[in-house]
């Protein structure tokens, strides 16, 4: 069937078209949809039986252009193939913190999923000063599993082509380069700055040879290496949150990158979440920070122990590189220069993500929501001085503890 782009109305008709949504509803002519999607890129709809509340899933439907800026920025709908994909195979990796597919329709560009009913959107609850308690495990150890399994150090060489070869996601892979990499630096047309930041501060970023190297080496390294299958966008808005649970949603920009990447997107939303209760104020102010300061480092501690011990454990089947590739002694030099690597890389990439999210075109509720003009210039100078000292020193940081003393700073 022709593509055509859903409206409110037609998704009950739609739904009661799939067989395997039988087994969801028990009637189609009580359901109560609402558009929801709240991104920049697709249509999300909840779908809810007046008369049965718990038979309730969500329909998201991928069309030809960037939703947000309109048909002027026409996009393929093969996003959505990619984002059905790479739920699935992140489901089987992380089944607590994936939600399950109901029903995938390539041509309609759309999928059918689980409804996170009490769960919310990680970047909202942040605002409004929620703290969860299980947040830093629950993702630390998505990232250590999802990171391992796609790549080479557990998958056979050939499997792992393929793979590379299934996640090639060029479209939405050049958004990143654009958006986070570039536009940011060249103040481009997308870009725009709050007019109380002075513009020595853009200044400070964007006619900086030594941090625009930097950053171009951080863009040549997502545009080369590909290290292992990325969920490529994971920041707060790609999370939900109970208070028991946590879901990875969202996983569109998928594709086989560096690995730092990942890491370095949440990190930079932490402190970005940071920044913004700090300039904020008010009673829970500190509660929050504290939290974010904890949680980021929680991240990234719990990341290491359970990807070191991923790699230890598969080390001894052999069927990834260094199984074969290198005895006792070496391997622990490898794997020391690499888990260094993969450090570094990720302060790199929330150096950039920080940058973008102050002059590029996709803002953050957290800084750009800052009603005082003046207020908000003060929390965007310290994003990108953090950024700025992340982008050209970080081979200097060698711990967890020194990080948060500089994002306190
Ligand atoms: C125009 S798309 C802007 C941003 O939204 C997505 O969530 C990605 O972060 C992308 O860079
Ligand atoms: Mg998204």
């Amino acid at each position: 069937m022709e593509f055509s782009r859903l409206i409110e109305a037609d998704v009950p008709v739609y739904l009661q078209s799939i067989p395997a949504m039988h087994a969801h509803f028990s009637s189609f002519d009580s359901l109560e949809v609402t558009e929801v999607g709240d991104g920049n890129l697709n249509f999300v709809y909840l779908v809810s039986n007046r008369r049965q509340a718990h038979e309730t899933v969500v329909l998201k439907q991928a069309v030809p252009y960037l939703r947000v800026v309109g048909e002027s920025w026409p996009l393929t709908r093969h996003r959505m193939d990619i984002e059905t994909a790479a739920l699935r195979y992140f489901k089987a990796l992380c089944p607590a913190h994936v939600p399950e597919i109901y029903h995938a329709d390539s041509e309609q560009s759309l999928v059918i999923m689980q409804r996170l009913g009490e769960h919310r959107i990680l970047r909202g609850a942040l605002l409004e000063g929620h703290t969860y308690t299980h947040v830093a495990e629950h993702l630390s150890g998505f990232m250590a599993r999802s990171l391992f399994y796609g790549s080479d150090l557990f998958l056979p060489a050939d499997v792992k082509k393929d793979a590379v070869k299934r996640f090639t996601n060029s479209e939405l892979c050049k958004i990143t380069e654009d958006l986070i990499f570039t536009h940011p630096y060249d103040d481009s047309a997308s870009n725009s700055y709050n007019p109380a930041l002075p513009q020595a501060e853009i200044d400070r970023i964007q006619r900086n040879p030594p941090l625009r190297a930097a950053v171009g080496a951080l863009k040549y390294a997502f545009m080369t290496r590909a290290e292992t299958l990325l969920h490529g966008d994971l920041h707060v808005g790609s999370v939900m949150v109970s208070t028991h649970e946590t879901y990875v949603i969202d996983p569109e920009f998928a594709f086989y990158g560096p690995m730092g990447f990942d890491i370095g997107i949440l990190l930079a939303n932490f402190f970005l979440a940071w920044y913004g209760q700090d300039a904020r104020g008010g009673a829970n102010a500190e509660t929050s920070k504290n939290w974010l300061l904890n949680t980021s480092s929680q991240c990234w501690v719990g990341f290491l122990a359970e990807f070191l011990q991923l790699w230890q454990q598969h080390e001894q089947a052999g069927t990834g590189f260094t199984g074969r590739d290198l005895d006792g002694a070496s391997a622990q030099v490898f794997r020391d220069d690499f888990m260094s690597r993969l450090w570094q890389d990720s302060l790199g990439f929330a150096g950039c993500e920080m940058v973008r999210r102050v002059l590029g075109l996709a803002k953050v509720a957290e800084i750009a929501g800052i009603d005082n003009p003046q207020i908000r210039a003060g929390a965007e100078i310290k994003v990108l001085r953090l950024a700025e000292r992340l982008l050209l020193e970080r081979t200097s940081i060698s711990n967890m503890a020194q990080l948060l003393e500089w994002v306190q700073a």
